[in-house]
C-alpha cells in the first residue's frame, strides 16, 4: 500500500551585503545557472526566485540584491526588493562573506533582522578564504546581533556545506502545495535571461563606473524557422564616454561581450542564437522609472 504524504514548500530569502556569494550560494544548490554573478557589489538588482525540489519539499529560493546605503532610484528599488523578498520568506538566511567579516553594513542588515523578528538562520560564506578558528568568533558576534535559529559554514563557490543546508531546509519547508511545477528552474523568462548574460559580461569585462551605469532590455526576441533564435539587446549606458569605452576599439569590447554572452545563453538554452547588441547613451536612465520596471522593479523605494 503506498502512502500519500502531503506536500511540503516554502520560500528562502537568501540576503545580505552586497558581493556575500547570494547569487553562487542560489545558483549552488539550483545546480544550475539562475542568476548572474561577478566578483563586483550590486551584480543582482532584481528578486529571483530558483526552484529547489529536495527530500520531496520544494524549496523556492529568493536570490535578493546586496542591501546597501541606496543613492540612485534605482538602488533604492533594489534594496527595496531586497527586503521585499525576505518579508513572506518562511526562512531569511543572512548570508555573510566570512572573510570581510562584521562590516557596518552587515550590523545594520543583522539589526533589522532581529526588529523584523521572522526566523533567521545564519551562514558564513566563503570559509575556503579563512583560517577555521575565526569562524566561531564571528558567528558568536552576530548570533549576539541576530538570533539564528541554525548557524552554516559554507562554501558556496567549492560547494562546500550546502548539503547539509538543503538537507535542514527541506527538513522545515511547512505542509502546502508546490508554488511552481517541479522541473521548472527559475521564475527568470528567457529573454530577461539574455539581458542578464549581456550584464554579466559587462560587469566582468569593463570597470570603474562602466558596470553600474549599464542597464540591459531584451527589446527583441525572434523565432527563427531553423530553429535558432535571433535576439536584439539594448544596453543602456549614463554617458558617451562609457559607450565609447563598451564598444572599445573598432568594437572589439562589444564583440567580445555578445560572444560570451551567446555562448552562455546557447549552453544554458541548449540551442543556436543569434545575438544582436546595440548601444545607447541615455543619461539618468538610473532614474527612469520605464527603465526599472523593465528590470521588474517598480520604485518602491
Ligand atoms: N572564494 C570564494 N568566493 C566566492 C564564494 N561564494 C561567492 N564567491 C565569489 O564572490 C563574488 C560575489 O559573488 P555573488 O554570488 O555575485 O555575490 P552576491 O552576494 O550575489 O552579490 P550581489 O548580487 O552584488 O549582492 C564572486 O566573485 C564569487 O565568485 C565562496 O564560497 N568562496
Ligand atoms: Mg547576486
Amino acid at each position: 500500500m503506498s502512502e500519500t504524504v502531503a506536500p511540503r514548500c516554502g520560500l528562502v530569502a537568501i540576503v545580505g551585503a552586497p558581493n556575500a556569494g547570494k547569487s553562487t550560494l542560489v545558483n549552488a544548490l539550483a545546480g544550475s545557472k539562475v542568476s548572474i554573478v561577478s566578483p563586483k557589489p550590486q551584480t543582482t538588482r532584481f528578486r529571483i526566485r530558483a526552484v529547489v525540489m529536495h527530500h520531496g519539499a520544494q524549496i523556492v529560493l529568493v536570490d535578493t540584491p546586496g542591501i546597501f546605503a541606496p543613492r540612485r532610484r534605482l538602488d533604492r528599488a533594489m534594496v527595496a526588493a531586497a527586503w521585499g523578498g525576505a518579508q513572506d520568506a518562511d526562512r531569511t538566511v543572512l548570508l555573510v562573506d566570512a572573510r570581510a567579516g562584521l562590516t557596518d553594513p552587515v550590523r545594520a542588515i543583522a539589526e533589522r533582522l532581529r526588529r523584523a523578528a521572522r526566523p533567521i538562520w545564519l551562514a558564513l560564506n566563503k570559509v575556503d578564504l579563512i583560517e577555521p578558528p575565526r569562524l566561531l568568533p564571528l558567528a558568536a558576534e552576530l548570533n549576539a546581533l541576530v538570533p539564528a535559529e541554525e548557524t552554516f559554514m559554507i562554501s558556496a563557490e567549492k560547494r562546500r556545506g550546502l548539503d547539509r543546508l538543503l538537507d535542514r531546509l527541506a527538513a522545515v519547508m511547512p505542509p502546502g502545495p508546490y508554488l511552481f511545477p517541479e522541473d521548472d528552474l527559475s521564475d527568470v523568462p528567457n529573454r530577461m535571461l539574455a539581458a542578464e548574460l549581456v550584464r554579466e559580461q559587462i560587469l566582468r569585462q569593463t570597470h570603474e563606473e562602466v558596470p553600474h551605469h549599464a542597464t540591459v532590455e531584451t527589446e527583441q526576441w525572434t523565432e527563427r524557422a531553423d530553429g535558432s533564435a535571433r535576439v536584439d539587446c539594448t544596453i543602456y549606458v549614463g554617458r558617451a564616454t562609457q559607450k565609447a569605452i563598451l564598444i572599445g576599439d573598432g568594437g572589439a569590447r562589444i564583440r567580445a561581450i555578445g560572444v560570451a554572452a551567446r555562448r552562455e545563453l546557447e549552453a544554458l538554452l541548449e540551442r543556436r542564437i543569434h545575438l544582436f547588441l546595440n548601444v545607447k547613451d541615455r543619461p539618468g536612465w538610473d532614474e527612469e522609472r520605464g527603465r526599472l520596471r523593465a528590470l521588474g522593479l517598480e520604485d518602491e523605494g
